[in-house]
């Protein structure tokens, strides 16, 4: 039987490579982001595996009417929450709002908006969610404190979901990245590609294949068994210590 999934921001990075990933298995994608013109690449490229379809994950109106699709397209098996961002790592006080703004209505209320239009479906087809939290959910860095904390909720959020799901056998699990090298940093830097190329640079960063590799495998797990979190990170990448201020 063909299995579909939802995947959010699939015109680049981790989603994109999961678009591929699970329509070269044979699965139909239902894939969204802002950008038409990949959107529409995407489409020329997938075929009839692709339903593409612009949605700003800001526009709640929007959102909400993905779980009102039809016929086999609403037969949503998986949902991967996986559109998102990050504002600049300037200090707080010279952040613009806008930019904070967006990472908080993208990261945090779209996703929840999504999935709540999409739990009736997932549901009635003991479906499951993976949601995109990082590695910022857990370990605070300098410049980090509004994308930290919007990933914390997402984790959180995963796993409170949990509790309401008790018993309809959907599954949700929290995908904790560490550094991989995608669009990320070049949006976080508004446009800088010089900033994050030295960021990766050297480094051997993960790659979006590295994560399609892992929504794969818990989208093919036995469905008695709840992946509740996965943090991962490229061996390159791993704890610094607490900084200390003597002055103080
Ligand atoms: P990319 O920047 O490469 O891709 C982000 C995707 O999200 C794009 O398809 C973009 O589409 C979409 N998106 C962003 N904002 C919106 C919006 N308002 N509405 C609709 N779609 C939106 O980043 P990654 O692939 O690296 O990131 C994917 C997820 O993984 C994010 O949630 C990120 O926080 C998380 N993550 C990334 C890590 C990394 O190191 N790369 C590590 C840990 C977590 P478009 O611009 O066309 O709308
Ligand atoms: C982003 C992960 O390590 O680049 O979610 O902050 S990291």
């Amino acid at each position: 039987m063909t299995r579909t999934v939802l995947i959010t921001g699939v015109t680049a990075g981790f989603g994109l490579a999961t678009a591929r990933r699970f329509a070269g298995a044979g699965w139909r994608v239902i894939g969204t982001g802002r950008r038409g013109d990949r959107l529409r690449a995407l489409a020329d490229e997938l075929g009839d595996a692709l339903l593409p379809l612009e949605v700003d994950m800001r526009d709640i109106e929007a959102v909400d009417a993905l779980g009102k699709l039809e016929a086999r397209w609403g037969e949503i098996d998986l949902l991967i929450n996986n559109a998102g961002l990050a504002p600049p790592t300037t200090p707080m006080s010279e952040t613009e709002w806008q930019r904070i703004e967006q990472v908080i209505d993208t990261n945090i209320t779209g996703l929840v908006a999504l999935t709540r239009a999409l739990l009736p479906k997932l549901v009635e087809r003991r479906g499951q969610i993976i949601n995109l939290s990082s590695v910022a959910a857990t370990y605070p860095y300098k410049g980090g404190a509004v994308y930290a904390g919007t990933k914390a909720f997402v984790r959180q959020f995963s796993l409170d979901l949990r509790c309401d799901l008790a018993g309809t056998g959907v599954r949700v699990t929290s995908i904790e990245p560490g550094m991989a090298e995608t669009e990320f940093t070049v949006v976080r830097t508004g446009g800088d590609k010089e900033a994050s190329d030295k960021l990766y640079a050297g480094m051997n960063p993960m790659t979006a294949d590295d994560l399609a590799d892992v929504f794969w495998w818990l989208a093919n797990l036995p469905p008695h068994l709840n992946i509740n979190t996965i943090e991962l990170m490229p061996v390159s990448q791993s704890f610094a210590g607490f900084v200390v201020d003597r002055e103080a």
